[in-house]
């Protein structure tokens, strides 16, 4: 499999994907391209980057094509089991899955004021009334996860899976913009942070030297 992602310090879709491709345990290439800059106008004319006409995270297996993060879990989870993205029971499932969709297509707010910016810290950012209901809606359902699903791990079902690839940026964004969180969410969101998979990723964002300006002052709506 080949997956290409934007860049590892702001690409929040591209973490998902990324996470994705290492959760189904298959073997991939990894193709970054800088979002934005004179490399990423050019990447997005080839034919890696039509089929998702422009967008990443975009995977290649063989011929098949695969684009949106969603998708990909969806895919990958069809490839080598659901059990190792979404909870085995049907109840949570229902839950997991109800969450994943509603980061998917929610939470504007908050993405847009708060874009993923890893190696960003500090607090000072303005938080929105638009973007703290973000934060409560999220805060709400990972507490309900948690505590109904959560006690077979220190994820927020249990094992880490779906809802915690799709929720890693959000994870991301409360500790770099320092938004303050419960206990419960602390503990969960150390959890992540400090998952191999993501040290890594972090550690690669880190050491990336293109800054993207748009990110790094987002709008203060
Ligand atoms: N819904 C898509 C969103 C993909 C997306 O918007 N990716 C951004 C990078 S994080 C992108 O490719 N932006 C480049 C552009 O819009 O030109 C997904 O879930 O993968």
């Amino acid at each position: 499999m080949k997956l290409i992602i934007g860049n590892k310090n702001y690409s929040s879709w591209s973490l998902r994907g990324w996470l994705a491709a290492k959760q189904s345990g298959v073997a991939f290439e990894e193709i970054t391209v800088p979002l934005y800059g004179d490399e990423w106008d050019e990447a997005k004319k080839g034919d890696d980057l039509a089929p998702s006409s422009g967008k990443v995270p975009i995977l290649w297996d063989g011929e098949t094509v695969v684009w949106d993060s969603l998708a990909i879990i969806d895919f990958l989870a069809d490839k080598v089991g659901r059990d190792r993205f979404w909870p085995k029971d049907e109840t949570a499932r229902g839950m997991a899955r109800s969450m994943v969709a509603e980061m998917h297509s929610s939470y504007l707010a908050l993405r847009r004021q708060h874009p993923m910016n890893i190696r960003k810290r500090g607090e000072g950012h303005p938080v929105t009334d638009e973007a703290r209901a973000d934060i409560v809606r999220i805060l709400t359902l990972w507490a309900e996860a948690r505590a109904r699903f959560g006690k077979g791990g220190p994820f927020l079902f249990g094992a880490f899976g779906a809802a915690d690839i799709i929720y890693a940026p959000v994870v991301s964004r409360f500790i770099t913009y320092a938004i303050p969180v419960p206990g419960f969410a602390v503990a969960y969101m150390q959890a992540v942070w400090e998952h191999e998979w993501l040290q890594a990723w972090i550690a690669a964002a880190e050491a990336e030297d293109w800054v993207i300006e748009k990110f790094e002052e987002p709008a203060r709506a």
